[in-house]
């Protein structure tokens, strides 16, 4: 059966702490919360473009990553399953992601010791790629499959060795389609989807929001941006360097459902 079109997308605006998100590597400059504000403003304003409902929750001061909220529900088939967060300065985060889809979609939750982000799954048509990362485990994977499969999903693990998350080099691009960062995954990975390399130096590209025919990228990438349009998608740039000082990609800050 094949799964209808999102309507709606979950985000949660920038945290007056985001100046304290985690970060694999220490920004050169320090985060700029207000002009994080911005963008993220921006990135709303991009997901309203592609007619998708946004339901946006507040800030949270006790939460500065808050705004990833991907990392926090895997959506497939009309449930959630809420994640137990593989960072534990995030944990907690989840609850109020779990209150905005509660009307929306039935819940599931995993316990430890599975920890699981969002950001590590990636669905395409009938499967589910999740990377094994340093955030995501093999409990975590198990709980997926176990909810998911009896509802017609496979669960595929990958493994994610030189990233934060599966989806910081790649996502889906509509249908079968895949933008793939060059030189990180094998797109043999990704068996019966159509792979698009996005060049090494545009690593940002590789992560975009498609939504029927159209795609919010990262600003600042031309290659990704010509074979994205060439791939048939309207494309609408938007940047978000300074949510990118926290590791934080396109996809991270929303949920579509
Ligand atoms: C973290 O380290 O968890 C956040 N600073 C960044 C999370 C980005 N989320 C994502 O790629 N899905």
């Amino acid at each position: 059966m094949p799964t209808p079109p999102a309507r709606f997308a979950l985000t949660r605006a920038v945290s007056p702490s985001f100046a304290r998100a985690l970060a694999r590597h220490a920004p050169s400059e320090p985060i700029d919360v207000a002009r994080a504000v911005r963008q993220h403003a921006a990135y709303v304003a991009a997901l309203r473009a592609l007619r998708l409902e946004v339901v946006a929750l507040p800030p949270d001061p006790r939460y500065p990553d808050g705004c990833f909220v991907e990392d926090c529900a895997l959506v497939a088939g009309g449930v959630a399953l809420i994640a137990r967060l593989g960072a534990e300065a995030r944990r907690g985060e989840e609850e109020a992601v779990a209150e905005g889809l509660a009307p929306h979609l039935e819940l599931a939750r995993m316990a430890a010791p599975a920890t699981l982000d969002g950001g590590d799954c990636l669905r395409l048509g009938r499967r589910i790629f999740i990377g094994r990362s340093q955030r995501t485990n093999d409990a975590g994977i198990a709980r997926a499959r176990e909810l998911f499969a009896p509802r017609g999903f496979e669960v595929v693990a990958v493994d994610v060795t030189h990233a934060l998350h599966l989806k910081s080099v790649c996502s889906p691009l509509g249908g079968a389609g895949m933008l793939l960062a060059a030189g990180t995954l094998a797109p043999e990975c990704f068996a019966g989807a159509t792979v698009l390399a996005i060049p090494a130096h545009e690593l940002a590209g590789a992560n975009a929001v498609s939504h029927q025919g159209a795609a919010v990228i990262a600003s600042g990438c031309p290659e990704t941006e010509r074979i994205v349009s060439a791939a048939g998608f309207q494309t609408i740039a938007v940047d978000t360097s300074e949510l990118r000082k926290a590791d934080g990609a396109l996809t991270c800050l929303s949920i579509l459902f």
